[in-house]
């Protein structure tokens, strides 16, 4: 029995196995960063935030602005929490400027 061998890791002297601990580490949680639809903010606009806050081609972030539309609300994309929070920071920025009620919120995914 290879628990026997005392050159094995978990061996000790009591004649104990010792199981070692798992490695208490786990990945950071990340977050969905979501556009809510409402009835005033223009479609150009948020198509627009679309490409300058997450990145996005005019035809993805079309297609995301039309669900967004159509469906009530979409994915942005999914961030660890301090990006997110940054992108939710960015949106809501720029909307109010434009006062557009345009509403950005973050979830865990
Ligand atoms: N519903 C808006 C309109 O018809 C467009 C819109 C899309 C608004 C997505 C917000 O998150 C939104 N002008």
């Amino acid at each position: 029995m290879s628990e026997r061998n005392p050159e094995t890791p978990g061996f000790d002297d009591l004649d104990l196995v010792v199981k070692e601990a798992e490695p208490k580490v786990k990945r950071p949680p990340m977050y969905r960063v979501m556009l809510i639809n409402d009835d005033y903010t223009p479609m150009e606009f948020v198509v627009e935030v679309l490409e300058t806050v997450f990145g996005m081609e005019r035809s993805k972030a079309t297609r995301v602005m039309l669900e967004v539309h159509t469906q009530g609300k979409g994915i942005c994309g999914v961030f660890s929490y301090e990006i997110a929070e940054t992108k939710v920071a960015q949106v809501t920025g720029i909307a109010q400027q434009q006062q557009h009620p345009l509403l950005c919120t973050m979830e865990e995914s």
